[in-house]
This record gives C-alpha cells, structure tokens and sequence, in this order.
C-alpha cells in the first residue's frame, strides 16, 4: 500500500497519509501529498479537500533520517505552496502531534480542524534546526509575533484548545474525525466561505525592540546554541519582508543549520535517545515483569527523588526507613519539592494530593513483602548494602527485582548477598533524582535477561533515559568523570587555576565546571572516596592532595561558604585568592615549575582522557555502544547537547587528531595516564571515527 491514497466522499477529495509510526514527510509521502492535491484539483466533482493520517498522529514532520542525504524533490516548501495555492479549500484533520513540518503542512492550509487531544507545535529548534517550510512565515502571521517566538524557540507543542484560542485551529472535532473534517469541508464548500491563506496576513511586532528583548531573554537558557537565535533573525523576517522572501531567508537559514554541526549533533542525541532503550541482543518481544508497586529503601534526598519518579508516573511507592524521623524529614522534602513545582505552574494541588497519596511511608520490611521491584538508596558502602539485599532476599516475594543505586559498587558482589543473583540489578539514578533524566541500570553477570528488559522499560515510563552499562568502578558515567577530575588536577600542578579550567569547560558548553561542580556537590564527598580509595593511587595522584588541603581546613564547598571558591549568603561564588596561593605553593613543594597553560590544552586534556576511557569502555563491552556513552554524558552530566556527547564529539574533532593529543600528552605527563586505548588507535589509523 502507498504512503499517500487518495479516495473521495461526496464532492470532498481525501487525502490519506499512512506512513507509520509518526507519518513523517518522507520523500514518498511528500510527493503522494503532492499528486494528491493535483487529483482534487483536475477532479470536477471535488469541491473540497482533507488531509487526514492514519495510525496513532498527523504528520510529525519531515523525515529526519533524510537529512545528511542527498535532497530528493519534491522538497517540502513546494508541497507546502501548491496545497496553499490550491483553488479549492484545502483543511487539515489534525489528531495525535502536529508537529514541524506536519503544522507546515496544516499552516498551508486555508483551515484545522483537530481532536481535543491533538497538539500542535514546531519542534525543529532542539533539533538544531528552524522549521524550514514557512512554519517561521506563517505562524506569526496567524498567532502573531509573540505566540511565534515562543512556540519556536522554545520547541514545545500546545494543545489543541489553546491552538483553537490563538486562532492556529479552526474547530475542535467532536467525536470521529474524519467525519467532522468531511463535514466541516462541505459546510465551507456550501457557505462558499472565502479561501483564507495564512500568507496573506500580516505579522506585527508588538513592540519596536521585541526581537533584541526576546534574544537577551533566552540568552542564558540558550546558551551556546546556534538554532535559538536563529529562528529568531528567521520570524523577524516575518515581519520584515515580503512573503515570499521571508520564504527565502527561512530556507537559507535552514539550509545552513541543516548542514552544520550543532544540528547534526542534535539530531544525533534525538535518535540516541531512542536507540539507547534498545539492548542489542535482546528481542523487543521478550516478556517483561510487571511493575504494579515499587519499595524504595532510604528517605534520604536520593530515595525521595526516586520515589517521586514512580509517584509521578502514578506508581504506588513504599517508602522505608530506619525511623520516624527520617522518614517524616524525607516526606517534608518530597511535599516541599512538590509544592515548588506547583508554585511554578506545573502540577495542580490535586496532582499533588494524588502523588503524595501514592508514596505509602514504612518503617517495616514486611510492608516490601509484596512489591515487584525494590530500589535501596542506602549509604555508600558494601557491608550495608549486603546487609540490605540479604533482608529483601528474606521478606520479598519470588520474581520481585532487587535493585541498587550504588554509583560504583560491585553489583556481582552484592547480589552475592541473595539466593536469587539472576533478580539483582543496579539502578543508578542521578541526583536530583526526580529531575536528572539518566539512569545508568548495571546489569549483574547473572541478572536475567527479563530483568534488564524490564528496568528499561520501567525507566522509560517513569520519564528516565535508561542506559544499559555494566560492572566497573564508577560504571560509564562516574568512571570517565574521574579521570576528568585526576586530570584537572594535574593541571592545577601545573600551572592552571580552578577558575581557568572552570571557564573553559563552562565555555564548551557544560553547566559548569568541574571547580565550581565539587563546591557544589560538596567536596567531602569526592575527599571521602579519595581517602578510601588512596592506597590505590598512583604516587602523583596521591601526592597531588589539593583536595585534601582544602577539605582539612573543613572548606566543603557552597554548604560551608567556602572550597575552591568563596561564597557569599546567596551562594554566588568568588575566587579566592587564598585557594589560588596554596595551589601555587603545592607546585613549589612538588617541585613543579608552573607554566602558562593554554585553554586548548585544558580543554583536550579534560576531554580526551575521557573519551580514551570510553574507548576503553567499549573494548571491555561495559557499554555496548558508543551511542550508550554519549546518552550517558547527555542526560547525566550536562554535556552540551550541541556537541552530541563525548563520542560524537570525538568524531567531530576526528579520531586521528584526537590519537595525536594522547601521544603528545603521553609524553608530557606519562603513559600511565596517557596511553591509547587499542579500540581508538586501531579507529584513528584506519581513518575511522566511533560511528563510521
Ligand atoms: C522538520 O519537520 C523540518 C521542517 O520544518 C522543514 C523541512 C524542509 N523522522 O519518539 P518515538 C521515529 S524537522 C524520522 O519513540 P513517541 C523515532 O526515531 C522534524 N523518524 O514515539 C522512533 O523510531 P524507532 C520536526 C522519526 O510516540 C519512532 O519514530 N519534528 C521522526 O514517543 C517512534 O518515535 C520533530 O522533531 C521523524 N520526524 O513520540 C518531531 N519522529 O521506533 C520528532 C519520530 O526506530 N518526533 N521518528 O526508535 C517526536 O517528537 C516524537 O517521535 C513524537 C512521537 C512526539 C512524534
């Protein structure tokens, strides 16, 4: 069957798009809209015409897969003109998303008509790109200049009602829509209503500065990306220039997006997304367990957040802790964190009460007697955790999924702990737990292959990104990030200061760096595992005791207004000239020349010892795919989503460059940090990179 049909009811031609799952504008599809539009009009007894798609959506914009190929005609903007040039109405039937070139398709239009539950919107922006069919043309034409900027730069959709309100809609359809779209065709054919061309309105600023004021208020958010601004300079054009030339601006705008980094490294994070979910070797069919109510072990900020997590996605919790009083101090933070988002406008009071209700606090292991999976979010430490798994071995009940949230320990081991090794899974989320979207599942070598199925699927449905890594210290995400801290601090013996290496990693796109990070996070914590792990040190790393210095003197960051930074009452920080003087007196006792470290150098050392350890990571399989790293770094780490993730990037800068910054840094701080990893030399010298 083809992709578009064409089929008639009455004196109204029905244009059918079948393109599953999201009815993108394949070439196919774009070329059947197209004929089919040539049908209605040569056909004498159409009087009207429907666009109307099967399946779960409208049409969800252009197929991204095309992109990077060679472009085949017809190319959307003629589509879009000849359905708008039609001489007979043309009206969009719009259910499930309309989106990017999908709402270009039904902006073409002369009228919408959508189902109550549609939504409407132009996505493009967190693709890197800016709707490249007039949708930067026509939607400020027909909601106006500030409905436009928000919409596009901001990426989000809106419901249909709202899109009825801003005049985008025509007519929420009641009932079966195709019925209502035939009808609602007839009764414009029969009132001879007007063709109305979104093209023939005219877009106007509510103010002479509205576009310079709109950019200095997304300049924050939007920092670093390219697409933002554009789409901006994009619907200024709008207003600006005659229609057909704003057409054109949009689409050289577009072209060049489409053809630059940013928007193939955003494309790029947009499939990651999806691929990540998919464990290679594990067949989409295999059955899963079900997941009716989940226990969580510790009340503490993390199990709090990870109870939100399922209360959210409407999952019955029970909560258990030690005491009353932890568990009262645990709630108090969750209620608190809820009525923060309400505040914000983003639950209602009754949402709230909902989610509340389903978090059952404990102070009972019997009450975990009949969950189906169980998370324990317990301190940091192997004979605590042991103790943990051999209780929830005694009370749960057979095929519950026992889980940890460790960030580094040995899931084998723990599961040692029980009778049934094959139920036992890491489940690391990141904090805060209920706003972080990774989580780094570490699948056991005797977890079963349901149970890994099953975590997957669990963290999609509760919002999470799920990445599938196995048994190392620090697994994917902590593992690489230690290396990136080590070699940070090398470079603070070597003549770098934190705020220098803080600018540039802040700079290539990252929240921020890794200075201002520890502060943050609380430098005891990176002290803590230093202490327990220094008998393992090499004897630079060991002797490079920075941290330890500024931890004795009980600087632990932002909480105690001090680390490598100064704070002030509101926690906004200010380098310290003390901090920068015992930095430069430990290179003197090391015996280390300081010298002028350059931002490149800071920058590649701090990058590419991590993407050599998840060359690493790849050879020994604890990460199946390149893709499973960046998703890790993306949605954990806040490695800016225009650069992909680690192991795009490194495919950006090219293996081989990369391979020639390792010898040379090989050289300059030793082979014991600096060695090629065998995946990496073997891609650089064969001219390939992660993903060709
Ligand atoms: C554009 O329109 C440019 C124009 O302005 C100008 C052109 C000149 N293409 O997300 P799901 C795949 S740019 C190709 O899991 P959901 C997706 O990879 C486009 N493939 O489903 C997945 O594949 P798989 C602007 C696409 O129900 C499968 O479909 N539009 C596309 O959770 C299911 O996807 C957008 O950015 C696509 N456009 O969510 C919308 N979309 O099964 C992007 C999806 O192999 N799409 N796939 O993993 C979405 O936001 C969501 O997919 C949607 C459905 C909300 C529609």
């Amino acid at each position: 069957m083809s992709e578009v049909q064409f089929s008639k009811e009455g004196n109204v031609g029905i244009i059918f798009v079948n393109n599953p799952p999201v009815n993108a504008l394949s070439q196919a599809v774009r070329a059947g809209i197209e004929d089919g539009v040539k049908q209605g009009i040569a056909d004498k007894d159409v009087e009207a015409m429907i666009i109307l798609c099967g399946g779960n959506t409208f049409i969800a914009g252009a197929d991204i897969r095309e992109f990077g190929k060679p472009p085949m005609p017809p190319n959307l903007p003629d589509v879009v003109y000849a359905m708008e040039d039609s001489p007979k109405p043309m009206i969009a039937a719009i259910h499930g998303n309309a989106l990017g070139g999908g709402l270009e398709i039904a902006l073409s239009c002369h009228f919408r008509i959508a189902v109550p539950t549609a939504k409407v919107g132009l996505p493009e922006v967190k693709l890197g790109l800016l709707p490249g069919a007039g949708g930067t043309q026509r939607l400020p034409r027909i909601a106006g200049v500030k409905v436009a900027l928000d919409m596009i730069v901001s990426g989000d959709p809106i419901p249909a009602q709202k899109a009825k309100d801003l005049g985008i809609i025509d007519e929420i359809a009641d009932g079966d829509l195709k019925a209502a779209a035939v009808a609602f065709a007839k009764r414009v054919v029969a009132e001879k209503r007007p063709i109305r061309k979104v093209r023939e309105m005219v877009a106007k600023v509510d103010s002479p500065t509205q576009f310079e004021d709109f950019a200095k208020s997304i300049a924050r958010k939007q920092r670093g990306f390219h697409a933002p601004f554009k789409c901006i300079e994009a619907i200024r054009a709008a207003v600006e220039l005659p229609f057909d030339e704003g057409m054109k601006r949009e689409r050289e705008i577009f072209t060049s997006l489409r053809e630059g980094t940013q928007s193939k490294a955003q494309r790029h994070v947009f499939f990651a997304e999806r691929e990540v979910v998919k464990i290679p070797g594990l067949s989409d069919k295999l059955p899963i367990r079900d997941i009716k109510i989940v226990g969580i072990l510790g009340a503490g900020t993390m199990g709090g957040g990870i109870a939100m997590c399922f209360a959210n996605a409407g999952i019955p919790v029970r909560l258990l802790d030690m005491k009353q009083e932890f568990i009262d101090r645990g709630l108090g933070v969750i209620q608190k964190n809820y009525a923060n988002t309400m505040a914000r406008g983003g639950i209602t009071q009754a949402d709230m009460d909902q989610r509340m209700a389903l978090i059952k606090p404990t102070l009972s292991y019997d009450d975990l007697k009949d969950v189906d999976l169980v998370i324990e979010a317990v301190f940091e430490d192997m004979a605590v955790k042991k103790e943990v798994f051999a209780k929830l071995d005694a009370v749960c009940k057979p095929g519950a999924i026992l889980a940890s949230n460790t960030s580094y320990l040995n899931i084998d081991e723990i599961a040692t702990a029980t009778k049934r090794p094959q139920d036992v899974i890491g489940m690391h989320f990141f904090s805060p737990a209920n706003v972080m979207r990774l989580l780094e599942n570490v699948r056991g070598a005797k977890t079963a292959d349901d149970v890994k199925a099953t975590v997957m699927k669990v963290g999609k449905k509760i919002g999470k990104v799920p990445v599938m890594v196995g048994v190392c210290d620090g697994f994917v995400g902590n593992r690489m990030l230690g290396k990136r801290t080590r070699e940070c601090g090398f470079l603070l013996e070597e003549g770098a200061l934190p705020t220098q290496v803080d600018k540039v990693i802040f700079d290539f796109g990252f929240p921020m760096g890794p200075y201002a990070m520890s502060d943050m996070a609380g430098l005891d914590v990176g002290w803590r595992n230093r202490k327990a792990k220094f008998n393992e040190l090499t004897k630079r790393e060991q002797d490079n005791n920075i941290l330890d210095k500024i931890c004795e003197m009980g600087r632990y960051g932002q909480k105690t207004g001090s680390g490598f930074y100064k704070y002030d009452e509101k926690r906004n920080a200010t380098p310290d000239p003390f901090i920068e003087e015992l930095i430069i007196k430990h290179s003197q006792e090391r015996g280390i020349t300081r010298r002028v470290i350059t931002d490149q150098e800071i920058l590649e050392r701090a990058l590419y010892i991590m993407i050599n350890e998840g060359a690493k990571i790849l050879e020994e399989g604890i990460a199946a795919r390149p893709v499973d790293i960046d998703a890790v770094y993306l949605y954990g780490y806040g490695f800016p989503a225009y650069h992909g993730g680690p192991m795009f990037y490194a495919d950006t800068v090219g293996l081989k460059n990369i391979y020639e910054a390792i010898l040379k840094y090989r050289d300059i701080v030793g082979a014991e940090y600096w060695t090629p990893s065998p995946l990496l030399e073997k891609l650089a010298k064969e001219g390939k990179g992660f993903y060709s």
